[in-house]
C-alpha cells in the first residue's frame, strides 16, 4: 500500500541509491548556526545574474552567491494556496493539497514541522509577514507549525506602504528590532521572513524605481516586475549588511528562495513576451516561469558553487535540516538537495495528479480544459513521448498519494 513508502523506498522510486540522512556529506556542516529563511514574493530564477545595459537586476543576491551554495534548477510546487502553499512546503516537506489552499485544511492543532523540530533542538522561532494574519488562514497555520513569535501587520507598523501593505524595508527593520531581544532569551533563533512588496501588479512609486531600464520597458508589466524585484533585492542587501554589523552573519545560514512566479497569466501582454524574449534570448517558457532561485548562504562553508540537479520546494526543509545536523521526527517527502542527483517531482499548480517533472521531461496530465503535453526539459520543445512515461507517472502518483496520506493523518483532514 502507499501508506508504507519509506524514505528509502521513495529515493529508490526516484532512481537514487539510498544513503541514511545522517551519513550525507553535508550533514551538520552548519550545526549551531543562526537560521534565517527569506521567502521572497514572486521571485523567479531568471532574474539572478541578469543584466540590462550592464545593470544587474539583483546585485545584492548576486553578491551573496559567493558565500552560498546556489541551486538553479528548483521548481515551485505550490497549488491554489500560492504563497501560503510555499510556506507549507518549506515547513513540512509535504505536498500541498493542490486544488484548494492547504491552509484551508489546517485547524490550528499541532503538526510535525520544521519549526517544532528546531525548537526541540534549542531554537527560538519567529515568523514575520507584513499582511493580515487571516489572509491565508495563517491564524491557523502558524499555531499548527508552532512558532514562538508571530509578527504580522498587527505588530509591524505601517509606516511606509507600497502596494499590498507595509514595504519590505519596514518588514526587515522590524526583524532587526526584534532579534536582539530574542537572542537574549534564546541562544539560537530561527527567523522566517516572508516578503510582500514584489507582488502583482508590481507598480512601485516613481521614486522607488531605481533600476535603469531602457525606454521600451517603461510602464510595462515586465518593466514593473524588474523594478520591484530590484527594490526587494536592495532591502535584502541592507538586511544582510545589518547582520554583518551585528556580528551575526558569519554564524548564520540564510536560505533565500522564491515562492512562485510573478510573470504569468493575462497581465503578460504580447509586448511583454517580446521584451522577455529580448532579455532571455528565447521565448519565455515553463522553466523561466516555474524555476525559483534557491540560495543556501553560509559564509565559511560555501564559496559560490552552483548546483544544477533537479529539485523542488519540498526539498528545502530536508536540505536545511541536513546542513544543521538535525533529524526530523516525521517523514519528509523531499530530500537533501546536496545528496542526490536524481529526482522526480510532482507538480501541483492547478494541475491534475500524475503531472511530473523529471531530469528529461515536463509532463502535464490531461485536464478538463487541456490535453496532456510532454516537453523536453532542456530544449522546452514539445515532444511526442518520453522514455518510461507511464512508470514515472505511476511513481509520482504513489509518492504524492503517500504525502497526502501523511498530511491527512497529521491535520486530521
Ligand atoms: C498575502 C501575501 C501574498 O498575505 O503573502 O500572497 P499571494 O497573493 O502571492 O499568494
Amino acid at each position: 500500500s502507499n501508506d508504507d513508502l519509506s524514505e528509502q523506498k521513495i529515493e529508490e522510486l526516484k532512481g537514487n541509491s539510498y544513503v541514511p540522512f545522517t551519513e550525507h556529506a553535508s550533514y551538520g556542516l552548519a550545526r549551531n548556526r543562526q537560521v534565517f529563511t527569506i521567502q521572497v514574493e514572486s521571485l523567479q530564477k531568471f532574474v539572478i545574474n541578469l543584466k540590462i545595459n550592464n545593470h544587474e537586476i539583483t546585485p545584492n543576491l548576486n553578491a551573496l552567491l559567493k558565500d552560498s551554495a546556489y541551486f538553479n534548477n528548483v521548481y515551485q510546487q505550490i497549488g491554489a494556496g500560492n504563497t501560503s502553499d510555499a510556506e507549507w512546503l518549506m515547513h513540512t516537506s509535504l505536498y500541498p493539497e493542490g486544488m484548494d489552499p492547504t491552509v484551508n485544511l489546517i485547524d490550528g492543532s499541532e503538526i510535525p514541522s520544521l519549526v517544532r523540530t528546531l525548537e526541540k533542538n534549542g531554537y527560538g522561532t519567529a515568523t514575520y509577514h507584513a499582511d493580515d494574519i487571516n489572509y491565508w488562514n495563517r491564524d491557523q497555520l502558524y499555531p499548527s507549525l508552532g512558532f514562538d513569535y508571530v509578527y504580522t501587520n498587527k505588530e509591524i507598523p505601517n509606516v511606509k506602504e507600497i502596494g499590498f501593505g507595509p514595504a519590505d524595508e519596514v518588514l526587515f527593520e522590524y526583524v532587526e528590532s526584534q532579534l536582539p531581544k530574542q537572542l537574549k532569551k534564546h541562544n539560537l533563533m530561527y527567523s522566517n521572513i516572508i516578503t510582500l512588496t514584489n507582488h502583482t501588479p508590481f507598480e512601485m512609486p516613481k521614486n522607488y524605481q531605481t533600476l535603469k531600464l531602457p525606454e521600451r520597458f517603461h510602464d510595462t508589466y515586465v518593466g514593473n516586475y524588474l523594478q520591484s524585484v530590484h527594490y526587494t533585492d536592495q532591502q535584502i542587501g541592507l538586511f544582510i549588511e545589518q547582520l554583518k554589523q551585528r556580528g551575526l552573519y558569519e554564524n548564520s545560514v540564510i536560505l533565500i528562495y522564491g515562492d512562485h512566479s510573478g510573470l504569468h497569466g493575462a497581465p503578460v501582454t504580447a509586448n511583454d513576451k517580446k521584451l522577455l524574449k529580448s532579455l532571455l534570448g528565447h521565448e519565455y517558457n515553463m522553466n523561466d516561469r516555474f524555476i525559483v532561485p534557491v540560495l543556501f548562504t553560509a559564509p565559511g562553508i560555501f564559496t559560490g558553487e552552483t548546483n544544477s540537479q533537479l529539485g523542488g520546494q519540498i526539498d528545502l526543509m530536508p536540505t536545511l535540516l541536513n546542513l544543521l545536523g538535525i533529524e526530523h521526527e516525521s517523514q519528509m517527502i523531499g530530500h537533501n538537495l546536496f545528496q542526490y542527483e536524481k529526482n522526480l517531482l510532482g507538480m501541483r499548480y492547478y494541475l491534475p495528479g500524475g503531472s511530473f517533472i523529471s531530469d528529461n521531461a515536463i509532463y502535464t496530465a490531461p485536464s478538463a480544459k487541456l490535453s496532456a503535453s510532454i516537453y523536453n526539459r532542456k530544449t522546452m520543445k514539445q515532444v511526442k513521448n518520453v522514455e518510461g512515461l507511464q512508470q514515472k507517472m505511476n511513481y509520482t502518483l504513489m509518492i504524492m498519494q503517500h504525502s497526502d496520506y501523511i498530511r491527512m493523518k497529521e491535520t486530521k483532514n
